[in-house]
């Protein structure tokens, strides 16, 4: 790096996503010369820090970008439809969590270890996408193995955890939990239903297909950001009780036979992912070790023994830190290392 620093700005940066984001700017010493905190009126005075210092947080307006050469969006789809591209034609770069532009054919939806070159795009119109969480990590565990053998089709399953929804979904499961373990009522605000001690199989909004909206953009995503349209994906996405860390199950099938020892080897050499593969020991992927962890750990690798070409695994990893706020500052990394 050439010792330049960067404007930033974080949009939506008192919400769980953006909050991770302004940590991971600062662990990973990102090079910020000035950093503007915005999020609603609501949160406007608040005092955030960033590297030890006091920052008073703003109104997120069209005016907010001027100077700004990377500003990072997460206060949902349709701040991000009002002002991303104002923040673009201002001049910055803005890498957005939200699904407002992840299926535009002109706008980039990147996973860096997976398509980076796709980053060039954000010529276009000023804005690279950052893909939905449960996609990311399965992208970073499969994209190897499609590599290897072409996977034809996938059939996941998730189990994703309630800080997917943000900071008030986290105090839901908490005071639930508690309300029912002293025998109180509980309060519904966010979820449709209880999620203490339950299993919803609802994220985001049901399609007129039947499936939600969470299911249908594991298979858009998937097969933009691995730039196969061929891809066959089916998923079913389930809300669990669980702070941190999306899991998944994942089974492929794949065009030439590879072994579950094949799958280990080529993993454990991939970027981003950690092989946790030793059932003798009672060794797997868990939510909770994921929880402030950067790696997709992938485990409970074995034969699909159901069909000819088959391989099931357990896919881990912090849906707001590689899911959201990670993979999003990745690509900042990137764009100012080879762009700007
Ligand atoms: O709009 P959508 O698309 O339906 O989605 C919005 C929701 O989805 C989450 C996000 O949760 C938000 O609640 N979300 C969106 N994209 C996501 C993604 N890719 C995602 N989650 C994961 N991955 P969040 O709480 O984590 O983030 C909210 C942030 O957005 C800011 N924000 C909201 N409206 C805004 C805005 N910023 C600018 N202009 C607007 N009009 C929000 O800032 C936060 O930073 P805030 O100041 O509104 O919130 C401060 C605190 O207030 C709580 N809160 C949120 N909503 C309300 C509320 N309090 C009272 N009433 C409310 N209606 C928040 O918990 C926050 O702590
Ligand atoms: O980024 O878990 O499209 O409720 C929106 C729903 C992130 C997860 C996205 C959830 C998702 C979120």
């Amino acid at each position: 790096m050439s010792g330049k620093s960067y404007a930033v700005a974080v949009a939506g940066a008192t919400g769980a996503v953006g909050l991770e984001m302004i940590k991971t700017l600062e662990q990973r010493k990102f090079p910020v010369g000035s950093v503007k905190l915005l999020a609603s009126e609501r949160s406007v005075g608040k005092e955030l820090r960033f590297n030890g210092k006091p920052v008073k947080v703003e109104k997120l307006t069209k005016d907010s970008f001027k100077g700004v050469q990377v500003a990072l969006f997460s206060a949902g789809a349709s701040r991000s439809l009002e002002f991303a591209p104002a923040a673009a034609a201002s001049g910055a770069v803005v890498v957005d969590n939200s699904s407002a532009f992840r299926m535009d054919p002109e706008i980039p939806l990147v996973v860096p270890e997976v398509n980076p070159h796709a980053i060039a795009q954000y010529k276009k119109r000023g804005i690279i996408a950052n893909p939905n969480c449960s996609t990311i990590q399965m992208v970073v565990a499969l994209k190897p193995i499609h590599d290897a053998v072409r996977i034809k089709r996938i059939v996941v399953s998730t189990y994703q955890a309630v800080s997917g929804t943000g900071l008030k979904a986290i105090d839901e499961l908490l005071l639930q939990t508690r309300a029912l373990l002293n025998s109180q009522e509980i309060q519904k605000k966010v979820y449709p239903h209880q999620i203490a001690f339950n299993c919803l199989p609802h994220i985001d909004v049901f399609l007129d297909n039947g499936y939600t909206k969470e299911e249908m953009k594991m298979v858009n995503e998937t097969r933009k950001i691995m730039e196969d349209p061929t891809i066959r994906v089916t998923a079913t996405t389930v809300r669990v009780p669980v702070v941190h860390s999306h899991s998944e199950s994942v089974n492929i099938e794949t065009e030439k036979k590879i072994t579950p020892q094949e799958v280990r080897e080529i993993l454990s050499k991939a970027p981003g992912v950690k092989v946790v593969d030793n059932p003798a020991l009672n060794e797997y992927p868990l939510a909770i070790h994921a929880a402030g962890r950067d790696e997709t750990f992938v485990g409970r690798i074995r034969e699909d023994e159901s069909i000819p070409n088959g391989i099931n695994m357990w896919v881990v990893s912090d849906n707001v830190r590689k899911g959201a706020a990670l993979n999003a500052v990745q690509i900042a990394e990137i764009l100012i290392e080879k762009y700007i």
